[in-house]
């Protein structure tokens, strides 16, 4: 099929027009919305659909729905809240082909990546069903004779989720599966460069939602303006911001949501860094630094884009990678011998330019790529520069498929020189040595809130808990214990005794 019947049968198939509504309360009304913004087909540069701008009136149609829903969905049982999260996943798994395509032709990843990212939501779904049946607060041992001890964790109200363009689907599915099952609503903003993603989820979630009672459990609010997210973080209704994006706009979102008391959850920039050592299994290596480079167009915020290896290596991979870019088949996302699909818009082809551009000016050397390519589409070439850590472009997070290779002698300046870094998302050491696995992994190793051994920095499985340190902001969703994010804590202590001791000893008779 050419790309453009794929294209029309892929949205058809998903209730998707050429003109597309602006908002939903969950309960399958959309609103029109005044105004619209275009949908742009990374791979052409030419607009796939409209979507109608929500207005100020149209957000509050959503979070009364949203607050509404709230009231009724934390009264149902955990269990019960699951059964609606299965069944998502069940849809999910139905039309993970279609839903595959539609990222991919949306945000120019290529087809097996947008599956991919699917498969994370369908997980991530059956990790929120086991969790619903779990959701376990202590008992603690009371000092006070006679007084039981006890925590439990209640729902914590309506959730928004501002998300990225470039998982317009799994980073919502992180926050909004884990929050439903924990009897939160949630309020969607997705990225404007993604819309039609949120939205044919959005439809699947309609139909779902009749069938379990859980109209309003999701809701969708869509624009361009950057006021809509200021909006939602400013709003006292919205009892946790999660916001997946650069740490530039991050830091506006906290420091917003922190003006108001209320709770915030950021996964911001990464800056990730994978250290080779004289012992490590190139075989291993090369496709892992090859995968976390490139995937995404180097667009993910796990993405490979500092090499640190050990002088003895450094030639030998570096001739390798120049191999392995030079075989990269870059094109159409959707053809299935594509490997690396367009950047996002034409923005981002100017900063990895000027990226490149930056890093040349200070003597770093091109060893592959370095330019965009002259196609249709936002294309540019998987680049290889050998760079210095503290160079300002190497220091930034260029969503783009730049990788800058660096070589080092011993293993603290190894370490040294991956934690001189701003972001703290991933990271990956390549060993045999147990010593240097250990180090990379203990108190004074990584100081990324991902530390992986012999394998990359990207394709995070949701089983763990997904976030990074220093500015990538602090917060951790998907797995683990990750749900307490969206809970209330609340410590209860009974006293099922005939007297009223204090506590910490303290005698306070009355006379
Ligand atoms: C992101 O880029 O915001 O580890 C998320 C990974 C994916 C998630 C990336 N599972 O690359």
């Amino acid at each position: 099929m050419s790309h453009q019947a794929l294209v029309e049968s892929v949205l058809s198939r998903l209730g998707l027009s050429e003109a597309n509504a602006a908002a939903a309360t969950g309960d399958g009304r959309w609103l029109p919305g005044s105004g619209s913004f275009a949908d742009e087909d990374p791979s052409t540069a030419q607009p796939l659909a409209r979507v109608a701008r929500g207005t100020a009136a149209d957000y509050e149609a959503v979070l009364a729905a949203a607050a509404a829903a709230f009231r009724r969905w934390r009264e149902v049982p955990a269990p019960r809240r699951g059964l609606f999260v299965r069944e998502l996943g069940d849809e999910l798994r139905r039309r993970k082909d279609e839903l595959g395509t539609l990222v991919a032709l949306e945000v120019g990843k290529i087809k097996a990546e947008g599956d991919g990212e699917i498969q994370e939501m369908i997980d991530v779904a059956d990790f929120a069903v086991g969790l619903s049946r779990q959701l376990y607060g202590l008992t603690l041992a009371s000092e006070r004779p006679q007084h039981r001890m006890m925590e439990q964790w209640h729902p914590l109200g309506v959730v928004g989720v501002i998300s990225s363009f470039n998982f317009p689907a799994a980073v919502w599915s992180w926050n909004a599966f884990i929050a439903a099952v924990c009897g939160d609503t949630v309020v969607w903003k997705p990225s404007p460069k993604a819309p039609l993603t949120a939205i044919a989820l959005q439809r699947i979630v309609d139909e779902v939602a009749a069938r379990h009672g859980a109209e309003g459990v999701f809701t969708l609010f869509l624009s361009d303006e950057a006021a809509a997210g200021a909006r939602l973080a400013a709003d006292p209704r919205v009892a946790l911001v999660s916001f997946t994006g650069s740490s530039h706009a991050g830091r506006q979102v906290s420091q917003t949501v922190a003006g108001r008391f209320g709770r915030c959850l950021l996964e911001c920039s990464g800056n990730n860094a994978v250290i080779v050592d004289e012992t490590a299994d190139l075989d291993l290596a090369l496709p892992a630094i090859v995968f976390g480079a490139v995937g995404t167009a180097g667009q993910r915020c796990t993405s490979t884009r500092r090499l640190i290896v050990h002088e003895s290596r450094f030639e030998a991979l570096a001739a390798r990678l120049i191999d392995a870019y030079a075989q990269l088949r870059i094109g159409d996302p959707l053809d299935a011998a594509t490997l690396m699909g367009p950047l996002i818009d034409q923005r981002a082809v100017e900063a990895f330019t000027l990226a490149v551009a930056e890093t040349r000016a200070l003597g770093g050397q091109v060893v592959a790529g370095g330019s965009r390519l002259t196609q249709p589409g936002h294309f540019v070439a998987p680049t290889l520069m050998r760079a210095d850590n503290a160079w300002p472009a190497v220091q930034r997070e260029t969503f783009a498929p730049i990788l800058y290779l660096m070589r080092y002698r011993d293993f603290d300046e190894a370490l040294a020189l991956h934690n001189a870094a701003r972001h703290g998302l991933s990271s990956a050491l390549f060993t045999l040595d147990m010593r240097h696995a250990e180090r990379f992994l203990s108190a004074v190793g990584s100081d990324c809130g991902i530390a992986n051994v012999n394998l990359g920095t990207s394709g995070a499985e949701i089983g763990g808990a997904f976030g990074g340190e220093k500015e990538t902001g602090g917060g951790r969703e998907a797995g683990s214990d990750t749900w307490k994010n969206y809970m209330r804590r609340q410590t209860n202590t009974v006293n099922w005794g005939t007297t009223l001791p204090f506590a910490q000893g303290i005698r306070f008779g009355l006379h």
